[in-house]
């Protein structure tokens, strides 16, 4: 029968999911106009959906896995389990005031208006910090709240910020640091947790590819030791020798965090020809 996963439907996370699930190498072709589709190569039927449904489809199990951002997730509260960080979809839930208030501590929040789309997560907070609040929940254009008059404060979502610029709010205090994850149903059968494992193991496949580079170099064969404390390696560098006498060439791969580092120190070393190609799929 194979396994049900739901997406987003369109918006934020659609194209990144797709493409996620197609790197994997199920063969999904995009489904602005359905609301399912079967995968060409893998024994997968997507469901595309909103992003608020997905918690509870894979609660009930209706899907049995799904892809959408934590900060759906924590503020749905139902009963599934987060597998795997998938890396895109990333922003965080911040409380926002008037740029021009003073703020020193939670206690700013004491008896004000906060206009949300998280009512659970922003009344989390809340309690966290023994504040009393009212919180207006509204479905959209947080931001503009406090302009109208309707709240005093905002929690909305943030990534690069220029909507809370924009309308002359800043951001105290983060809720939640959130990105699209891969979600699972607790009530699944053998051959669906198979399957599900098997997708698991692909999608770390693609994530760590993307997350490292292989990296060519030439060396001169006196700098070859000191390049090569630089590097790691899967296991350790390939070192084979160029056709020119004195010089070696270096493979090895290097994850995205340590690379504008190392490429200096390399430099530095004596390598030239430095040559960083994408991996497509890396299994260690
Ligand atoms: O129709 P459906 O319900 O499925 O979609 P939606 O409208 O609820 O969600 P959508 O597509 O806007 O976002 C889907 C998911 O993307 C969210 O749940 C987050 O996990 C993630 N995400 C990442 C974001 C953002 N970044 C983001 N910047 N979701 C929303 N925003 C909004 C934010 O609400 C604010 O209005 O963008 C604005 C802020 O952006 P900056 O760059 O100006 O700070
Ligand atoms: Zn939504």
């Amino acid at each position: 029968m194979g396994l049900k996963i739901a997406i987003q439907k369109s918006g934020r996370l659609n194209e990144d999911s797709i493409k996620l699930l197609n790197d994997c190498g199920l063969g999904i072709r995009n489904g602005h106009n359905q609301l399912k589709s079967k995968a060409e190569n893998f024994p997968v039927e997507v469901y595309f959906l909103r992003d608020d449904d997905i918690p509870q489809y894979v609660e009930d199990g209706v899907a049995h896995a799904g892809i959408v951002g934590e900060n759906v997730v924590f503020e749905k509260n139902k009963s599934v389990e987060v597998l795997e960080r998938l890396g895109f979809g990333k922003c965080r839930l911040s409380i926002a005031i008037d740029k021009n208030d003073q703020y020193t501590d939670p206690s700013f929040l004491m008896n004000k208006k906060i206009a949300t789309s998280y009512p659970f997560l922003t009344q989390q907070f809340l309690d966290k910090h023994s504040i009393d609040a009212e919180i207006h929940e509204i479905s959209g254009s947080v931001e503009l709240a406090p302009g109208i008059g309707l709240a005093d404060v905002v929690c909305d979502l943030v990534s690069s910020g220029s909507t809370l610029f924009m309308n002359g709010l800043k951001e105290i205090e983060t809720i939640l640091n959130s990105q699209a994850v891969l979600i699972r149903s607790k009530n699944l059968n053998d051959e669906q947790n198979v399957f599900l494992d098997q997708l698991l193991f692909r999608i770390r496949a693609v994530r760590k590819a993307t997350n490292n580079k292989y990296v060519l170099l030439n060396a001169p064969n006196e700098s070859l030791d000191q390049i090569i404390s630089l590097l790691p390696g899967m296991k350790s560098p390939t070192v084979l020798p160029l056709a020119e006498k004195g010089w070696s060439s270096v493979h090895t791969v290097l994850s995205e965090d340590e690379f504008w580092e190392k490429i200096e120190k390399l430099k530095e070393a004596g390598a030239q020809g430095i040559l960083v190609v994408p991996i497509e799929k890396m299994i260690v």
